[in-house]
Formats: C-alpha cells, sequence, structure tokens
C-alpha cells in the first residue's frame, strides 16, 4: 500500500521555507535534507521503534536494564550534541541566496563567478556579534561579521568581512590578547556581550592603534537596525589578478541596498530584553515573507604602481580607504532569499575561511590577514571534529574535489581506486594537476617578489593611529557625534578604575579630537586633557561623506515596520486607508492591541489584533501610528501602557501619527509636534509628511526634546 501522507514540502502552513527560490547549492543540499512525515520512528541502525515512552525494565517498578539499546543510543546521542561555539562570532544567524555578476569584469580578475555579465553564483552568508555567547542578545554594542561563502564553479570563495572596515589590532599575535581583553573577564564571566568592562577599556587604552576601531565600535555602526541595513567590508586589502597576470590592490565593499541606518542605544538596551532575536528574527522573516535582502558588491581598485601613493600603508587593517580618494565600483547584486532548513546543519557547521579563494584572487602580505590563513582551518579542526569538515553538505564545493587526501574522523566519501598519492600509474595518474590558464586553470599565487631580513617588527608606515581616527570623527554629523560622546560616557562609567578612564581620555582621545576628550572627561568628571600627546597629523581627505550614516538613510519606508495602536471604539476605516498606503510603499504594519484579544472598532467590526503591547513593544517598530476613535483614544488616556508606547517611540526618535480624537493625547503626554510627530484628521492629510519622516529613519532633532521624557 503506498503511503499518502504528505511530506513537509507539501503541508501548507507547516512548512515555512520559501522553496520557490533554489540554486545549485540548494539543490545539491536537496540531497541530503530528511522528511520524515508519514515516517516510521526508528533507531540510527533502522530498527522500527514500538514504545518511546518507556525504558525497559525489570518489572513496571524495577531497575532499567542496561540491554535497552534504544534507550542508550537516545541518551548518547543527546549527551554529544553540543560542540564548541566559535571563539568569536559565536552568535550568527545565515541565509542563503544569489550573487549576480554586473558584467564581464575579466580586466580586473579571471575569477569565473565575476566573468560574465548575468552569471550567477549561489552564497551563503553568516551575519553575527563578535564577543557574546550563541545565547546573546542580537542588538548588543559590537562589531557584526558579514561572511560570505561563494559557492563559484571554480571552488568556494570567502568573503569573511566585518560590518565596519578596520579592525583593532595590526598583527595576528595580538588577537588572542585582544579576544581575551574583550570576552567577558576571567573571574567571574560578566559581563557577557559587552565591551563595557575593566578588560576591555585597559588593553585598548594601552594599545593606540586600536583607537580607530573603537571609534567605530563607539558610534551608531554598532547598533545596526537590521542586518539589510548594514554596509559589509573585507576589512584587508587583496589582489585580484587578472588572465595577463596583472595584479591590482582591491578593497571590498558590500553596499545595502535598503540604506544603512541604527538603532539608538537606549532602544539596544531595551531590545536585547524584550527581543534577544531581534536581528535574526528581522531577517528571518522578511525573507520568509519575500522581503529579500540584497547588497552590491564593490571594489576599491588601486593600481600596484600605486601602492605607495596614501599616507598610510594599505597592507595597515586599522585604516580606510576613503571613498572620496578611490570610489568604490560595483561589480555585482547579492539577494539573500531563501533561509536554512536546520540552523545546527547549515548556519552552525559552516566553516569560513580567508584562505578559501579562487584563481583571480590573492592576498597580501597584511600580517593579520596572514595570521588568520592560519586561524581559520585550526579552528574548525575543534569546532567541527577534525579535517573532513569539508564534506559537511554546507561547505561542499559546488565543484567536484579530488585529491589524496584521506580518511580522518568522519569521512563521507567512498574512495574508489588504488592509489592514493601522486605521481601514480597505477590509476592512471589521475588525479591530475591543472596548469595555470586565463579561464578554468589551476591556482597560480601571484609571484609577488619577497626580501627581507627574519624580524619581529611593525612598519613605520604603520605608526599612525590617530590621523583617520579624526578623519571617523570629522566625518560625522551632530547627532552622530552626541551618540559616540554618549557611548564612550557609558562604557567609561563602567570601568571601576579610574586610571583606566583617565588613560583612555588622555591618551587616546586627546589624540581623536580634544573636543570629543573634553566631553567624555567631563562626564566622567575627570581633569580635561589641553593637548595631545603625540603630535597631531592631518587625515587626507579632512573628512569623508561616506562614513556618515546620515548620508545613508533608506530615503523610502520599504520594509519598514509601523505599529498601529488600538483598543476598542478605534477607527477602523483610517486603519485600513493607512495600511493601504504602507502596502503601496512596501512597509508592513501590525495591529497592537490592549491584549492579544481582538477588538471592536467604532463601526461594530471585529478587528484581529497582531499581538498585545508587551508582546511587541514599540522598540520592535520603526514607527507608530494611533488611528483615533472617540472610545478608543479615551481608553488610551488611562491606560499607562499605552502611554508609555507613545512616549518611548518618541524617545526613540520614531514618527508617530495621531489622527482624530487621538490627537488630545499629545498634549496630555506633553509632547509637541514636530517634523516626525504628526497630527490630522484624516490619514491623506498626514501620510506624506508622515513617509518622510520614515525614510530619515528617525527625527534627529527631536532629539534634544527627547531627552527630557521619562520612558
Ligand atoms: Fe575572525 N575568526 N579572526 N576576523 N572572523 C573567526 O573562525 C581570527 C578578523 C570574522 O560566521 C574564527 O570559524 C583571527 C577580522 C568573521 O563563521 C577564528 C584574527 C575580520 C567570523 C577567527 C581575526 C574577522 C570570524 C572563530 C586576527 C574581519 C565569523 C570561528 C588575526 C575582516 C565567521 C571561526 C562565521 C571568525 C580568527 C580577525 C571576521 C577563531 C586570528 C579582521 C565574520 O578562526
Amino acid at each position: 500500500m503506498t503511503d499518502k501522507t504528505p511530506k513537509q514540502s507539501e503541508l501548507a502552513g507547516t512548512d515555512t521555507v520559501d522553496r520557490a527560490n533554489h540554486n545549485a547549492k540548494l539543490d545539491q543540499l536537496e540531497e541530503f535534507r530528511s522528511d520524515a512525515t508519514g515516517e516510521a520512528l526508528r533507531t540510527n541502525q533502522g530498527v522500527k521503534i514500538a514504545d518511546n515512552q518507556n525504558t525497559l525494565k525489570a518489572g513496571d517498578r524495577g531497575p532499567s536494564l542496561l540491554e535497552d539499546f534504544i534507550m542508550r543510543e537516545k541518551i548518547t546521542h543527546f549527551d554529544h550534541e553540543r560542540i564548541p561555539e566559535r571563539i568569536v562570532h559565536a552568535r550568527g544567524a545565515a541565509a542563503h541566496g544569489v550573487f549576480q555578476s554586473y558584467a564581464d569584469h575579466s580586466w580586473l580578475t579571471k575569477a569565473s563567478f565575476l566573468a560574465a555579465e548575468g552569471k550567477e553564483t549561489p552564497v551563503f552568508v553568516r551575519f553575527s556579534t563578535v564577543q557574546g555567547s550563541r545565547g546573546s542578545a542580537d542588538t548588543v554594542r559590537d562589531v557584526r561579521g558579514f561572511a560570505t561563502k561563494f559557492y563559484t564553479d571554480e571552488g568556494n570563495f570567502d568573503l569573511v568581512g566585518n560590518n565596519m572596515p578596520v579592525f583593532f589590532i595590526q598583527d595576528a599575535i595580538k588577537f588572542p590578547d585582544f579576544v581575551h581583553a574583550v570576552k567577558p573577564e576571567p573571574h567571574n564571566e560578566i559581563p557577557q556581550a559587552q565591551s563595557a568592562h575593566d578588560s576591555f577599556w585597559d588593553f585598548v587604552s594601552l594599545t593606540p592603534e586600536s583607537a580607530h576601531m573603537v571609534l567605530w565600535t563607539m558610534s551608531d555602526r554598532a547598533l545596526p537596525r537590521s542586518y539589510r541595513a548594514m554596509e559589509g567590508f573585507g576589512v584587508h586589502t587583496f589582489r585580484l589578478i587578472n588572465a595577463e597576470g596583472v595584479s591590482r590592490f582591491v578593497k571590498f565593499h558590500w553596499k545595502p541596498v535598503a540604506g544603512a541606518f541604527s538603532l539608538v542605544w537606549d532602544e539596544t538596551l531595551k531590545i536585547a530584553g524584550k527581543d534577544p532575536d531581534f536581528n535574526r528574527r528581522d531577517m528571518w522573516e522578511s525573507i520568509e515573507m519575500g522581503d529579500y535582502f540584497e547588497w552590491e558588491l564593490g571594489v576599491q581598485v588601486v593600481e600596484e604602481a600605486d601602492e605607495h601613493k596614501f599616507d598610510f600603508d594599505l597592507l595597515d587593517p586599522t585604516k580606510i580607504l576613503p571613498e572620496e580618494l578611490v570610489p568604490v565600483q560595483k561589480l555585482g547584486k547579492m539577494i539573500l532569499n531563501r533561509n536554512p532548513d536546520n540552523f545546527f546543519a547549515e548556519t552552525e557547521q559552516a566553516a569560513f575561511h580567508i584562505g578559501h579563494i579562487v584563481p583571480g584572487i590573492d592576498f597580501t602580505n597584511d600580517p593579520l590577514l596572514q595570521g588568520r590563513l592560519f586561524s581559520y582551518t585550526d579552528t574548525q579542526l575543534l569546532r567541527l571534529g577534525g579535517p573532513n569538515f569539508h564534506e559537511i553538505p554546507i561547505n561542499r564545493p559546488l565543484c567536484p574535489f579530488h585529491n589524496n587526501q584521506r580518511d580522518a574522523f568522519h569521512r563521507q566519501t567512498i574512495h574508489k581506486g588504488r592509489a592514493n598519492y601522486e605521481p601514480n600509474s597505477i590509476d592512471s595518474g589521475w588525479p591530475k594537476e591543472t596548469p595555470p590558464a586565463a579561464q578554468g586553470g589551476g591556482f597560480e599565487s601571484y609571484p609577488e617578489r619577497v626580501e627581507g631580513h627574519k624580524i619581529r617588527n611593525r612598519s613605520e608606515s604603520f605608526g599612525d593611529h590617530f590621523s583617520q581616527a579624526t578623519l571617523f570623527w570629522n566625518s560625522m554629523s551632530a547627532p552622530e557625534k552626541e551618540h559616540i560622546i554618549g557611548a564612550y560616557t557609558f562604557e567609561l562609567g563602567k570601568v571601576e578604575r579610574v586610571f583606566i578612564r583617565e588613560r583612555q581620555v588622555n591618551e587616546i582621545l586627546a589624540n581623536i579630537d580634544l573636543e570629543l576628550a573634553r566631553r567624555v572627561a567631563e562626564n566622567l568628571g575627570l581633569p580635561v586633557p589641553s593637548a595631545p600627546t603625540v603630535t597631531p597629523k592631518t587625515p587626507t581627505p579632512q573628512d569623508s561623506p561616506a562614513l556618515s550614516l546620515m548620508n545613508h538613510a533608506p530615503g523610502n519606508i520599504k520594509s519598514r515596520k509601523i505599529a498601529i495602536l488600538v483598543a476598542n471604539g478605534v477607527d477602523g476605516s483610517a486603519i485600513d486607508a493607512f495600511k493601504a498606503k504602507l502596502a503601496e510603499q512596501g512597509a508592513l504594519a501590525k495591529i497592537i492591541g490592549p491584549s492579544p484579544a481582538p477588538v471592536k472598532t467604532a463601526d461594530g467590526q471585529m478587528l484581529p489584533v497582531d499581538a498585545a503591547m508587551d508582546g511587541m513593544p514599540s522598540v520592535m517598530f520603526d514607527a507608530v501610528f494611533v488611528p483615533g476613535g472617540a472610545d478608543a483614544a479615551a481608553a488610551m488616556a488611562k491606560s499607562g501602557e499605552a502611554k508609555h508606547y507613545v512616549l518611548e517611540a518618541y524617545k526613540h526618535l520614531k514618527p508617530i501619527v495621531m489622527l482624530g480624537a487621538a490627537r488630545p493625547l499629545l498634549a496630555s503626554l506633553g509632547l509637541q509636534p514636530d517634523s516626525g510627530l504628526l497630527e490630522g484628521d484624516d490619514v491623506d492629510g498626514v501620510f506624506g509628511n508622515f513617509a518622510q519622516a520614515l525614510g530619515q529613519h528617525r527625527v534627529w532633532a527631536r532629539e534634544a526634546a527627547a531627552a527630557a521624557i521619562p520612558a
């Protein structure tokens, strides 16, 4: 008899993964996917299980019997379920997608995934925080990892980058020191997922090369609103090499199509408690809805002859190449359009490695990059339990991979043939080398000429630690500067040892900008430094508009999330009108009520509620709409929770609309209308201004007024 039970993939509503999107990698993974719908429960040896509720016992109250192979197998497997979390970047979330090349870029590289207009390459991208454990919150102040695996037809290329273009240290040998310092302190494992503690600030205040990167982490860049709203950077300078063997230096960039924008600090703290999965949920739900995440891949290109043209060293990973000096050229577009089926099998077992490159790409001598080349294999050996991690489905290349590496734990491949060495004549010499070629050739390292004494030293060209930090500071808008001052104040305020606070202010901040140092010193009650401790060097250029998030506002409201606050008696027609306008522009609304129960509108309709106010608080939205209706407005005026909802959204600088009978609420809350706090009698009258305010992401001009709000 044939089993007619539908499989997971056929069950509407139970399997939420959008299967419409598939690519060569997803098709390859299909072979490994397992669907138990309609299947018998069995042991790992295939034996059907009759009773999964009771251990085998001697009598129904008797001792359990060791011979119960079913219980033993189950418990043993469970005991071994955990693997070490990543030493850094432990918390992450990932998605599948596709990269499409805009053109034939073979003038620049022979990498095949960039060799033709429209060429598609499957990708798997993992975003992460750095400091916290696997279970920590998403919205902490931290760098975000942005690791992309391109499954190219010439092998895997991993671009293992961050959402900030520089790093804390210049040499890999300092990485364990840096990570020990930023991780929770060793005696009590506190604090989790935070840099606001003595050991971090001790290390960075003693390590001037960290000044530039720490400034980035104190900026709004460390608080992304969404993974879709982050820039990505390869950080190091790489080489791209074309078929003629011409090598050029490049910096890789990911430019988000949605714009780049961040949360405000108080909001991040609240989200960390109210929805610790904020960023991963946002990505998961958006992809499920077909609202995909998109970036353009770009490169800044420097001709080999221009290597020493800049006032910093291209090999120094604490420096940016200002976009005003070398513009970013767009190479293609990446779209993330498919969630994984299983977090552990895909996201957790994904093994990224900066050393996974393909012909046409090569490394430079950046000493941080060089050290990473060692670290990423080494860490997978521990984390994934041996050298066969490349056989795990998510890590397999799409192209064939044959060599004479054999055996070791968990080997999957069954090698045929007698020869496991090369040269051999037994198997006719296979697998054989492929000479380098313009296309489809073997990997060839760029024949860079290298000579030098064997020394432990830091090049003098790596010696300027402050001028680019000054450049970043100069490039910030007034609100961003205030946020940075607030961040240093908060973090250093958590540092118990005053001498560490002083050192950071006097020996680091004063060398970035005296005004920054003064403001932070005053906030901490420290003496204000009067002069830098190193001779200032003017950066080139003096400021870079590309660095300010204010210049990356989306300008539209696509994908933004709006809370519609309702109660019994709410004006249902205003909700319909507002939702229709949001939908036209690709924004999303949720109906938020006093409880999860439906409410009755003014005209007697039952309105389903998506969530209660405490279930989806204001921090989970980008804007709030209060539709009016006399009874609803009266109920809200008496509800501390509703008033807090509006006040908190105001405090976090979000656009708010109060319509009709809801308008008097504003005065009773002590709020003055502004460019984003809008009131009106109908949706048509306010929507234009609302969309404009939301397109700018937040109402920055409100910040001073918001400071007085007790939310
Ligand atoms: Fe990493 N880094 N890193 N890193 N890194 C790891 O590899 C390391 C650095 C980055 O989603 C580890 O598989 C050293 C810079 C990302 O799985 C480990 C040094 C940049 C991810 C490691 C650096 C990064 C990692 C931990 C200094 C931005 C997450 C688990 C020499 C360009 C990848 C793992 C994922 C992960 C070592 C510095 C980005 C231990 C030694 C600079 C996005 O191998």
